[in-house]
C-alpha cells in the first residue's frame, strides 16, 4: 500500500499521508514519498496547487514511536539522522516550493505533523481536529520548524506554553489565536480545500510564487533589504504574462485567463 497517495485533479495535487492505522505517524518510507511527491509537484508544470491531508481520523502523528528500538541493549538512535533525512527535507520543500499549499487538516496534529501543517502555506482545519506539541511528553525537543513557525505564528509567550505544555488545542482556538486560516465542518474540509486550491490554481501561480519569497524572507530581513527584495521581485512579476493578463483583462472588464507565467 503506497505511503503517500498523490492524485491530480486539474492542476491541483493532492497529496495525503496514508497510514491511517497510526494516524498517519512518519516513518522513514512515508517521509521518503512525502519528498519525492512534493518533488513532483514544484517541478510539474502543470500542478499549480497542492493540498496535504491525512487518511482517516487523523492528520499525522508525527514520528512513528514504533519505529525507533527501545529495546534493552539496543544502541542509542541517531535522532539527528532522522531530522536531517525524514524531516528538515519536508519542512525545507515546503517552504521553498513556489506553488500554494494547503493543509487540509482532518484530526489530529501531534509533533511534528502539528509542525507540517504549520510549514504550509494556507491551513484549513476540521472543526474535530487539533494541534498538540507533544515532544516534550517523551523528553524531545519540538522540531520540523516548530519552534521557527510557533513563535512567528502565535508570539512567544504562547508558543512557550504550547511547547512546554504540550497540551492539545483544538482547531477553533487554534484558529482564534493566528496558528490557522480557517475550520470547517469535518464533511465540508476536503471539499473547502479543494476549492480553495482549485481557485488558486486558475489565478497568477507565479506572483503567489514570489509572494510566498519575500514571505519567507520578511521574517528575518530588516525593512531596507526586505524593500529591496520586493523592487526586484516586482520588476520579475512585471515581466510575466499573467501581470499583462490581468491588466488587461481589468481593463477589457473581462475574466482574466492567468496561465502562471
Ligand atoms: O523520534 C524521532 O525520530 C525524532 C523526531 C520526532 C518528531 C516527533 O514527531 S516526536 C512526537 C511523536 N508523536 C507523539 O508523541 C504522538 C503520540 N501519539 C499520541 O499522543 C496520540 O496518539 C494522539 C494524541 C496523537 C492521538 O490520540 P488518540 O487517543 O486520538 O489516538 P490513539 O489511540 O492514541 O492512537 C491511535 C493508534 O495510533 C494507536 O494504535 P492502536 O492502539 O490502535 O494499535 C496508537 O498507538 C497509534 N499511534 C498514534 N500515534 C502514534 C502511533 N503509533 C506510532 N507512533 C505514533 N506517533
Amino acid at each position: 500500500m503506497p505511503l503517500i497517495l498523490s492524485e491530480a485533479t486539474g492542476a491541483v495535487l493532492r497529496i495525503t499521508l496514508n497510514r491511517p492505522e497510526v494516524l498517519n505517524a512518519f516513518n522513514l518510507d512515508m517521509a521518503r514519498e512525502l519528498q519525492a511527491a512534493l518533488d513532483h509537484a514544484a517541478e510539474s508544470p502543470a500542478i499549480r496547487a497542492i493540498v496535504l491531508t491525512g487518511s482517516g481520523r487523523g492528520f499525522c502523528a508525527g514520528q512513528d514511536l514504533a519505529a525507533v528500538d527501545m529495546s534493552p541493549g539496543a544502541p542509542d538512535v541517531d535522532l539527528a539522522m532522522f531530522i536531517r533525512e525524514q524531516y528538515n527535507p519536508v519542512i525545507t520543500r515546503l517552504r521553498s516550493i513556489e506553488k500554494p499549499v494547503i493543509a487540509a487538516v482532518n484530526g489530529v496534529a501531534a509533533g511534528a505533523g502539528a509542525n507540517l501543517a504549520f510549514a504550509c502555506d494556507i491551513v484549513l482545519a476540521a472543526t474535530n481536529a487539533s494541534f498538540i506539541q507533544s515532544f516534550t511528553k517523551i523528553g524531545l525537543v519540538p522540531d520540523s520548524g516548530g519552534t521557527w513557525t510557533l513563535p512567528r505564528l502565535v508570539g512567544f509567550a504562547r508558543a512557550s506554553a504550547l511547547m512546554l505544555l504540550a497540551e492539545k488545542v483544538p482547531a477553533t482556538q487554534a484558529r482564534d489565536w493566528g496558528m490557522i486560516w480557517q475550520v470547517h465542518e469535518p464533511g465540508e474540509l476536503a471539499d473547502a480545500a479543494m476549492t480553495m486550491a482549485t481557485t488558486m490554481a486558475a489565478q497568477p501561480t507565479r506572483a503567489f510564487g514570489l509572494t510566498k519569497r519575500l514571505l519567507n524572507a520578511s521574517l528575518q530581513n530588516d525593512l531596507a533589504t526586505q524593500l529591496a527584495m520586493e523592487e526586484e521581485l516586482q520588476g520579475e512579476a512585471g515581466k510575466s504574462a499573467d501581470f499583462r493578463e490581468g491588466v488587461l483583462a481589468f481593463l477589457e472588464k473581462r475574466a482574466p485567463a492567468f496561465t502562471g507565467r
